[in-house]
């Protein structure tokens, strides 16, 4: 009886979008339909993830992707599930993947709809083989001329203009994270039912926290403003911050900010001084910003140092960004150091 009870009120995300939509306005059909095939394609990784040795699909595959990383099987294998699940449900104009050099648009065979999709197919590909949680992150942008197949400029559009952002992580447990602008909701994979069950509304991060996640192996090439953040924290209760911190790095991007959506903490991925032209290690279009739509919406702040992430005027598909984002003040405070 316990059980049927707490069926009978269980949301499921088809649910929640028609409500979201009956309450703000902002989920039209198309926009739910891309949603929900986003969420099936990341059933299906989930369960290409959960396999492992027994699925013949860890390790590395022969080929490189467009910045020159080795690509893991499931990197591939994740990819060829977005394209597949999202080329022919009309919904779509033209697709954009960290794995892949240009843009896919819909093939002619195939309706063409008004929006666009961008994703990192599995992120924390060094996590892979080593059974760490890992994730896919998904933005969706508006093609800006809904006759015409677009090109890789239309995709050129600054973050704020995201109509939805997510990610899944393929943990303990798989769930699903999602924004379309009005708060952040996250979701749970009910793995018996095969759904995507509500179980967070309105993720808010903590405004105050004594948690920071950054790669401090690379503490010697940095940039004096993040070695000065980054100092202070460490010299703990006698220091100019006045208290103890914590220290977590994960290496997966999704892992990473999902611990800080629920508890709080700042995550970083500056730039430094090894190579100039190389601003950090994570994409502006396929991490950056989907991120930092979640993270705003949830009350966070996410910035490149210098100014919001969702700012930016993209200049390529593929360009990287340093990126600072978690709670608000600590945000602040590390981009306060950049201004300096
Ligand atoms: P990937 O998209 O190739 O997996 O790289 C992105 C990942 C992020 O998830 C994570 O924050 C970062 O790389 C970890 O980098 P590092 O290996 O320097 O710790
Ligand atoms: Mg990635």
């Amino acid at each position: 009886l316990q059980q049927r009870k707490s069926n009978m009120k269980r949301v499921s995300l088809t649910q929640h979008l028609i409500e979201q939509q009956r309450l703000h306005n902002s989920i039209p059909a198309e926009l739910r339909l891309l949603i929900e095939v986003v969420g099936r394609a990341c059933k299906t990784i989930s369960h290409a993830v959960g396999k492992g040795a027994l699925g013949e699909v860890l390790g590395s595959a022969d080929s490189e992707n467009v910045q020159g990383e080795v690509q893991k099987k499931l990197d591939i294998i994740s990819n060829e599930i977005l394209l597949e699940a999202n080329e022919w449900g009309g919904h779509l104009a033209a697709m954009a993947s960290e794995e892949m050099e240009s843009i896919h648009p819909i093939p002619n065979r195939y309706p063409q709809g008004e929006y666009m999709l961008l994703f990192d197919p599995l992120d924390g590909s060094s996590n892979i083989d080593v059974n760490v949680s890992i994730g896919t992150i998904f933005s969706v942008l508006k093609a800006p001329d809904g006759m015409k197949t677009p090109t890789e400029q239309d995709f050129m559009q600054a973050g704020r203009k995201q109509v939805a952002a997510g990610y899944a992580v393929y943990g303990p447990q798989t769930m699903l994270v999602l924004t379309t602008g009005n708060g952040v909701h996250c979701f749970t994979l009910d793995r018996e039912m095969g759904s995507w069950v509500l179980t967070q509304r309105d993720m808010q991060i903590p405004a105050e926290t004594k948690e920071f996640a950054i790669n401090a192996s690379n503490a010697r090439h940095w940039h004096p403003p993040v070695t000065r953040y980054v100092n202070e924290m460490l010299a703990g209760t006698t220091g100019p911050r006045q208290k103890d911190f914590n220290m977590r790095w994960i290496a997966s991007m999704v892992a990473d900010v999902h611990r800080i959506l629920n508890r709080g903490g700042i995550f970083m991925y500056p730039a430094d001084a090894r190579e100039p032209d190389k601003p950090g290690k994570l994409r502006l279009m396929y991490e950056a910003n989907p991120m930092a739509f979640i993270v705003e919406q949830a009350g966070g702040a996410a910035t490149d140092g210098k100014q919001a992430i969702l700012d930016i005027q993209p200049e390529k598909l593929h360009q990287r960004v340093p990126v600072f984002l978690g709670s608000k003040s600590e945000v602040e405070l590390v981009t306060r150091y950049h201004q300096e």
